[in-house]
């Protein structure tokens, strides 16, 4: 019996010792490696989990106790590897590279011999799928879902059951699309796993039109990223990171206030139910603060279980191995009936499919081995025969797996579906399924969103123009169309009043120029207030571009023909001192050329720049303002329109460097002819006051309209009052002493003479007139120096009764009329009164007048001989007879024989006994 015991005992050690290092292994020794290195029935695979980690993806507290329960049922399996037991020898990497790393060189280096290798996590799959081509091993992995990892050189012996990250993005591109979203921002922890699905989501959105606004990295504090992510206004963000980072993005959700109506979170389908209200004691926030934050978020996954309940070629259906694999872990203390779930339990079913795509795989190679008369056996880390072929069979497999159809694509990745959850109420609801490769979106329609609405890709920016006040823009076009009314109507005035002499001494046809330009600078206060309101964006440059030539052409008539004038006052001034006085003269026609120059300056600069720096419509933006309804999710954007052109600035520096000129000059010339009066240009005076406006108004306005450029009311304010103010105060000075003399003098002869415009001949004759004046002004000196000579002789005579008598009575005077009662008698003495003097002057000056000198009249002689116009007026007619040397003139004594007459109270009966007193009177 004891023999028979020992037996049993001897047969059955070998298992009992498997399963105790089974037991062993499962709870992270090694040391059964080399307790079954002797072990010929036995195939080694070697397997490295992520379980204890703090970082990373700790999924291998679910997917070994999966693997291991696959591991079970393959050696249960009487068709694979027959004879043939498959035993994993693992650790945990705790998702680390270089414990992973350290792990591998571990499994390698010690016995037994491993077959192949499994692996849990990206980061660790990539260090050691990279270097296991080294040993010929061909590696499997059930957690690994970077796509760096499809890289067939750089990972040639790699395969996973695990889809690639990049399964995601069609499925996020397409809700993209579903939901209008096309700007769209990534935060993702700086891992090769995320940086290659980020790189490929990137490409994916771009060949979709949609904006990539921003790629936020961080590595272990994703603070800063998530504030940039609210700087820069991010409102749909896939997040791509591992689940305890997902925990810190998440509180700094919360704190920065990135959830809710207006923002939209895509997030990781693999964390577990529950994953943001766990683990959070060394988070500043608290469980409600994460609910709120999650409320909403979508998750995209590869479906990891099989959804349908078929039997799969480990014998069990996806929902027998669930059950399973729920009592195991329950076995291992996790509240699976409480909802609290491992890390890695929805790819359990990859791992479990892992270890069974080894089985087949190496059972395939067994048999491909057999029919060459070899062992697996013999497989050594050198031996690249088995390994290519274990790589074969593998790219072969195909088998109904726990997760799916398993088999591997080109680059060794799994094809699957994907699934669209949300977290509405807390927990995660399945809204919708996308098959990649068909592209076939399975909408479930019960997503649900904050605000009732899917959120907006971007805050909406509603552009506002600022638009001169209606109320302002309809004034001054008032004003301005009042002006160009009074403009109409002052060149009516001026056709008709043209021939007056006050109208005509002061260039009608220059005045009339003025008032066009004015009118045209009237019209421009319109074009100025003309913006969005009334003319479409694409017709803005043609209002630009007549803004500058009605104000610039306007400018140069309005101001050039006033400036001339002035140009003229001073040359003919200037040209009197050094020239003879019959030179002198206005020629209408230089006036004309100077405002014709101007105005060809303003069209040659003006289609120069037109013809090739063409003016367009340039915005200038303004900070955003909140919209009056409070809606969170639009800002206005206050934009002013302005015309610009490539080289705005030199050709408005041309401009107004040309008038600025031009306004100095003016200027210089109105100072230098401020006193001066001709009556050939009769309101040059008025018009150099006209001159010193427009330059103070242009020095004042053009740098105050270019300080405010940005403020459309006080700058179109301030522009078209100065427009107005200069043309009306230039018109009222030019035009309102006009209109005056009219009125006050409607009835001024017209000599018809005078209506015909001055012709070749009336020059002629004008300078004719100028000689003879010349002369007659030398015979008025002349007679001057008579009558000074008789004065003196006069002072000499005695009265003699009636008469004067010369002491040596060779001069007899005999004065008659009222010039005779100016005679003063003295009983001592007789002297001449300087009253006849003045007399006798001004018919003088009269007789030289009738004889042709125009230019002398009442006015004239008033100043000549300092005597008052009405004094000139009176006595200029008087007769006088003056007798000398014997002579006597006929109607001497006469009172009424003199020329004109006598007035009243000077007349003819004046008598030679009269007193001095009623010559007097006479005066
Ligand atoms: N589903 C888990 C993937 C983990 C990883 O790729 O590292």
């Amino acid at each position: 019996m004891a023999r028979r015991w020992s037996a049993v005992v001897l047969a059955t050690l070998p298992r009992m010792l498997l399963l105790v290092l089974v037991f062993l292994v499962s709870s992270g020794s090694s040391a059964m490696d080399i307790a079954v290195e002797d072990d010929e029935r036995v195939l080694h695979i070697g397997g490295i989990f992520p379980i204890n980690g703090t970082s990373g993806w700790q999924g291998g507290q679910a997917c070994q106790p999966a693997a291991m329960l696959a591991l079970a049922d393959v050696n249960k399996n009487p068709d694979l590897l027959r004879g043939y037991r498959l035993n994993l020898v693992w650790n945990d990497s705790l998702c680390d590279p270089g414990l992973g790393a350290a792990v591998m060189y571990d499994l390698l280096y010690n016995a037994p011999k491993k077959l192949m290798l499994l692996g849990g996590c990206s980061i660790v799959s990539t260090t050691i799928g990279e270097a296991a081509r080294m040993w010929n091993l061909i590696v499997v992995s059930f957690g690994s879902s970077s796509p760096a990892l499809s890289d067939r050189k750089r990972f040639p012996t790699f395969f996973r059951t695990h889809p690639s990250a990049t399964v995601h993005n069609p499925t996020r591109v397409e809700l993209m699309k579903k939901f209008g979203w096309s700007r769209v921002a990534i935060l993702q922890q700086t891992e090769e796993v995320f940086i290659s699905t980020s790189e490929d989501l990137e490409q994916k959105c771009k060949d979709e039109g949609i904006e990539i606004l921003t790629r936020q990295n961080f590595l272990s504090d994703p603070s800063e990223a998530v504030k940039n992510l609210k700087r820069q206004d991010a409102r749909i963000v896939v997040g791509l990171f591992y689940v305890n980072q997902a925990r810190r993005v998440l509180c700094e959700i919360y704190k920065n206030e990135l959830y809710g109506k207006n923002h939209i979170w895509f997030f990781i389908g693999w964390y577990e139910n529950g994953w943001h209200e766990r683990n959070l004691e060394s988070h500043n926030c608290t469980k409600e603060q994460m609910r709120k934050a999650a409320a909403g978020h979508l998750t995209t996954e590869a479906m990891m279980w099989n959804q349908d309940d078929v039997m799969t070629a480990s014998g069990i259906t996806a929902k027998q191995f669930k059950r399973r694999l729920d009592m195991d872990l329950i076995n291992r203390g996790y509240d699976i009936l409480g909802d609290e779930y491992p890390e890695g339990y929805q790819e359990a079913p990859l791992a479990y499919d892992a270890i069974w795509s080894m089985a087949v795989a190496l059972n395939v190679t067994m048999e491909k081995l057999s029919e060459k008369n070899q062992s697996i056996h013999s497989f050594t880390y050198s031996n690249k025969e088995i390994a290519d072929e274990i790589y074969n069979a593998m790219n072969a497999t195909s088998f109904m797996g726990v997760s799916g159809r398993v088999a591997f694509g080109q680059d060794g990745s799994r094809i699957a579906w994907t699934k669209i959850e949300q977290l509405i109420d807390n927990t995660y609801e399945v809204i919708g399924y996308y098959d990649g490769q068909t592209k076939n979106l399975s909408w479930r329609g019960k997503e649900q969103w904050v605000g009732g609405k899917p959120p907006q890709d971007r805050t909406i920016i509603r552009s506002e123009l600022k638009m001169v006040s209606m109320g302002l823009f309809i004034s001054m076009c008032c004003i301005s169309g009042l002006g160009i009314l009074t403009s109409l109507i002052l060149l009516c005035f001026t056709c008709c009043y043209k021939h007056r002499r006050m109208l005509r001494m002061s260039h009608p046809t220059c005045n009339n120029i003025t008032l066009v330009g004015a009118m045209m600078c009237f019209i421009s206060v319109w074009l100025l207030g003309l913006d969005g309101r009334y003319v479409r964006k694409d017709h803005f440059p043609y209002v630009c571009t007549a803004r500058a030539w009605v104000l610039s052409v306007g400018f140069s008539l309005a101001y050039g023909s006033m400036f001339s004038k002035i140009w003229r006052v001073h040359r003919l001034t200037t040209k009197a001192k050094t020239e003879s006085k019959a030179a002198v003269h206005v020629n209408p026609w230089k006036i004309y050329v100077i405002v014709s120059a101007l105005v060809v300056v303003d069209i040659i600069v003006l289609s120069v720049w037109q013809g090739i720096d063409p003016m367009y419509r340039k915005l200038e933006t303004f900070p955003f303002l909140k919209p009056a309804d409070t809606d969170d999710d639009v800002r206005i954007l206050p934009q002013l329109e302005h015309c610009d052109s490539n080289h705005n600035t030199i050709w408005l520096g041309v401009l107004y460097s040309f008038k600025g000129l031009l306004l100095i000059f003016g200027l210089f010339l109105s100072y230098e002819t401020r006193s001066i009066k001709l009556d050939k240009i009769n309101d040059s005076r008025l018009v150099g006051m006209s001159i010193y406006n427009v330059f103070v108004l242009c020095v004042i306005t053009a740098p105050v309209t270019l300080l405010v450029s940005s403020q459309q009311n006080a700058s179109f304010a301030f522009s078209s009052l100065a427009i107005i103010f200069c043309c009306f105060l230039s018109m009222a000075l030019i035009f309102v002493p006009k209109i005056m003399d009219v009125v006050q003098n409607p009835n001024e002869r017209v000599d018809s003479a005078e209506h015909s415009v001055p012709t070749r001949e009336d020059e002629e004759r004008y300078h004719k007139l100028m000689a003879e004046n010349e002369d007659m002004q030398k015979a008025i000196s002349e007679k001057e120096e008579k009558i000074k000579e008789l004065r003196k002789k006069i002072a000499d005579k005695r009265w003699c009764g009636d008469q004067l008598c010369s002491s040596d009575s060779s001069t007899r005077l005999r004065a008659g009329g009222c010039c005779r009662h100016m005679i003063r008698q003295d009983s001592t003495s007789s002297i001449i009164d300087p009253t006849l003097v003045d007399c006798i002057r001004a018919n003088a000056y009269r007789e030289a007048m009738e004889d042709g000198a125009a230019f002398i009249d009442v006015n004239w002689v008033a100043s000549r001989i300092t005597r008052s116009e009405d004094w000139v007026a009176g006595n200029w007619r008087r007769g006088y007879d003056f007798v000398a040397d014997g002579q006597e003139k006929d109607g001497a004594g006469d009172s009424t024989s003199g020329a004109g007459g006598v007035p009243d109270g000077c007349g003819g009966g004046a008598r030679e006994d009269e007193s001095v007193n009623s010559v007097t009177r006479c005066h």
